[in-house]
């Protein structure tokens, strides 16, 4: 069974990260969206919220699971019994640091594999800190996340602002 694992922050999903995880689930067995908890930085939502939203959202996906992890990715492949790394591509820049990241992995685990899913051209431009950034300041995301999410960072906005 060929396991894929999709790591991220996923603060929040966006409709870039779902199409990737769609995609790749037509390419594996198995994909799982694992979330990564953060210790360092402070999130918009928490593990469990950012999971929940997933889940929710890759409902319809049969070979998708959702999960949480801390610490190093490869630690979490081999627990997982995985060798692939699925990450998404949007701009040259983002090529600089997949790439390095994906040399640190395979030094780290030779087996490990990344494979590069290339963004959506619709879908391009969204990250999930620009998300964020225009949700803070009251602006429409509607188009940019599926539609949880929107309902979640409107109740995240009620939270911290009234
Ligand atoms: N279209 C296509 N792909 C997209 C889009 C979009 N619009 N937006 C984002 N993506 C892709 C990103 O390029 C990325 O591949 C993926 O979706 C997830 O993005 P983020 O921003 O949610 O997640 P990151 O980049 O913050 O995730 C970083 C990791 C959690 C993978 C990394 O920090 C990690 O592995 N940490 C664990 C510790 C570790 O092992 N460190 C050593 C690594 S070498």
């Amino acid at each position: 069974m060929r396991i894929a694992v999709y790591p991220g922050s996923f603060d929040p999903l966006t409709l870039g990260h779902l199409d990737v995880v769609t995609r790749g689930a037509k390419m594996f067995d198995h994909v799982v969206v694992a979330v990564l908890v953060n210790l360092k930085k402070t999130p918009l939502f928490t593990s469990e919220e950012r999971t929940a939203l997933i889940r929710e959202s890759v409902k319809d996906l049969p070979n998708v699971s959702v999960d949480s992890f801390s610490g190093l990715l490869v630690n979490y492949l081999q627990e997982k019994q995985a060798t692939v790394i699925i990450r998404g591509l949007r701009f040259i820049s983002d090529l600089e640091t997949e790439l390095q990241m994906a040399s640190m992995n395979r030094e780290l685990m030779p087996e490990s594999e990344t494979i590069f899913i290339p963004t959506n051209h619709e879908f391009s431009y969204l990250s999930s800190s620009l998300i964020k950034e225009i949700a803070r300041h009251r602006g429409d995301v509607s188009r940019f996340v599926p539609g949880n999410v929107l309902h979640a960072l409107r109740e995240k906005q009620e939270e911290r602002f009234g």
